[in-house]
This record gives C-alpha cells, structure tokens and sequence, in this order.
C-alpha cells in the first residue's frame, strides 16, 4: 500500500517521492493539503477511501496545518490506525512536542538525509503491522468472547436456569409440573403449588431503578428458595416477578404453612419499599395456593389457574398474605 506524502512545497514532495519510490522501492502518492490528503483517505469528499500505509505530513501547509491535521487523523475511524511522520524544517521544531502530542509516530527534518529517512520509514511501517496484528487479536479475542457468551446460554437453556436468579426457569417450570401432575394421577397423591408476585414491584422500579429492581427480585428469589428444603421441591421464576412452587405429597395444610413460611421468608429481608409518601415499607410477596389429587383428563392449567386465582384474592384483600 501506498505512503502518502502531504506536502504544499510540490517541488519538494516530488523529490521526496521519487526518493522513496527509487531508494526505498515504495508506492507514493501526493496531496498538497491537509483537505487534499483527507480527501484521498476518504475521510472528506467523496473520494472512496484509499489504503495508506503511512503518512508524510509536513508541519506547515497552508489551511489547516500539519499538527491539526495529525489530531484530526487520529480521532477519525479512518485515520486513526495510519501513523504519520512529520516534515519539519529547521525554523519550526519548537512545533515538534504538538506534533507528537496530535499522535505522530517520529519527524523528519528538511533537507532529508536518504539513510535517516528510510530508517525511519521502515520503522514506522514496522509499527503499522503491529499495529494491525495486535488489533486482529483484539478482534479475534472479542469474537471468541461473544461465542462463549453464546454457548453460555446454551447451557444455561439446558440446564433450565435463570438467567438473572438462577433458580429454575419458566421451562424447567413446565417439565417439571407435567411429570409431578402425571405422578401425582398415577399414584392418587395429592400435589400442590405456590404461586407468588411481589407487592407494587413496577412502582419498586419507578422509584429505585431497573438495576435495583433486578438485585431485589435475586435476593427474593434466594429467600424463597432458602425456606425449600426437600429435594422434590421445585421453586422457579414463572414470570417477570412471579415464583412458582412446586410441592409433590403435599396438602393444602402443609402447603399454607410453607406458603405462610415464604412469605415471611420476604419480609424479614427488610428490603426498603417506600412510595407515595410512606415511609418504613417494605418489599413483600402475595401468595396463592392450589391443592388437588389430579383426576383422569385435569391438565397441570387447571392447578396453576386455582393458585391463580388465591393469589388474586391475596391482592384484592391488602396484599403481603396467603390465600388458599
Ligand atoms: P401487584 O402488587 O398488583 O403485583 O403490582 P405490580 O406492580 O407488582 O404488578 P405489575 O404486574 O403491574 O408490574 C410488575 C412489574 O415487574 C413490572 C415490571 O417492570 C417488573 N418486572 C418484571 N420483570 C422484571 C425484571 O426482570 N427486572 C425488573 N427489575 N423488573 C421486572
Ligand atoms: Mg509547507
Ligand atoms: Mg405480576
Ligand atoms: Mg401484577
Ligand atoms: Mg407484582
């Protein structure tokens, strides 16, 4: 790819050229401003963007100057990656420590010394591969992460978990509840559910914020599970902030008392909820509980709908309850 020479002296940046086309066996091509050279690279007009290795920018052009013109390179998408050596003459290196500043990469001093000028040239093409080499692997490494997180979620779908609490899922919900229901028929056993929703949580979000509210619903979603003990319990995030319980060979006394267990399981977390003026609330649950022995042709909907329905109850009647 070419080097590109900026450089309003046209006798000059001919010279310059022509030396590192013969001495060096480099592709040269030449602006004589810095709207020019943008021009060329695409960033200004609407010349399509061409491949440059490095940039030649003399430190005194007419319009905008060399220095701002390195600054501008280096905040541009387009530029930024291209490094740039600076063409001083003797009467403007106090300018030299902007240049570096705008990003150049090294300077040359007029009238040029061929050796010094290709050293420096090689050097900064040296520097424009590494430049490009490290910037793959940041890619590649960038790609190998947003796969992993893509397998993550795989398993994670797999393995029928939460995302934000990790308690089961809404999927594992269902699975399971079919195969206790069809249990449960088999074997005349009485099976029951839970269902719980936090109290005024979309007012929760309002007043703490989404992030806030996420870190609540993971500590409620700790302190249910932490009430569970028996292995064949299933507690799972059924929606946005509705739990399920699952409980095979369990009755409706049992299931209250269990109930009754996770509701205070939530209060004593003491977790702040004030609105509307009120002062010293708290974040609490309602819950609804269904028992039945399934009957030949029940569907698990017809469980989950008489939860449904204690759980409405519990709202109606002032929230932060159990209803059976
Ligand atoms: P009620 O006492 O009648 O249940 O009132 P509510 O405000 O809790 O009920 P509503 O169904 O109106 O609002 C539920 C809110 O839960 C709305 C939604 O913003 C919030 N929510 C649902 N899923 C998430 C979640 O994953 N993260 C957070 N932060 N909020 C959620
Ligand atoms: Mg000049
Ligand atoms: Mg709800
Ligand atoms: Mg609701
Ligand atoms: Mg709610």
């Amino acid at each position: 790819m070419p080097i590109l020479v900026v450089d309003d002296d046209e006798d000059l940046a001919h010279l310059l050229a022509l030396r590192l086309q013969l001495v060096g066996g480099y592709e040269v091509c030449l602006a004589h401003s810095a709207s020019a050279a943008f021009e060329r690279l695409g960033i200004q007009g609407t010349e399509a963007a061409a491949n440059i290795d490095l940039i030649l920018m003399d430190v005194e052009l007419p319009g905008i100057n060399g220095i701002e013109a390195c600054r501008r390179l280096k905040s541009h998408p387009l530029g930024q990656d291209i490094p740039v050596i600076m063409i001083t003459g003797h009467d403007d290196q106090g300018s030299l420590e902007a240049a570096f500043e705008a990003g150049a990469v090294d300077y040359v001093t007029k009238p040029f010394d061929n050796a010094s000028l290709m050293a420096r040239v090689r050097s900064a093409l040296r520097l424009k591969k590494e430049i490009g080499v490290r910037k793959q692997r940041e890619q590649e490494l960038l790609d190998l992460t947003y796969r992993l997180e893509a397998a993550n979620e795989q398993l994670r779908q797999l393995t029928s978990l939460d995302d934000l609490t990790g308690i089961a899922n809404r999927r594992q919900f269902e699975v399971t509840i079919h195969q206790e229901f069809q249990r449960a028929m088999r074997n005349k056993t009485v099976l029951s559910l839970i269902m719980i929703d936090i109290d005024n949580f979309k007012v929760y979000n309002d007043i703490y914020g989404h992030q806030t509210g996420d870190s609540c619903l993971r500590r409620v979603a700790a302190a249910l599970d932490s009430v569970l003990k028996r292995p064949n319990d299933l507690l799972a995030r059924y929606g946005g902030e509705e739990f399920a319980v699952i409980l095979p060979e369990t009755g409706s006394k049992g299931a209250s008392n269990i109930a009754e267990s996770l509701r205070q399981a939530v209060e004593i977390l003491k977790i702040p909820h004030s609105y509307a003026s009120q002062n010293n609330l708290r974040v609490t649950v309602s819950l609804g509980v269904a028992t039945l022995i399934p009957q030949r042709g029940d569907e698990p909907t017809k469980l989950i709908s008489i939860a449904d329905q204690a759980l409405y109850q519990s709202k109606h009647a002032g929230r932060n309850q159990v209803s059976v």
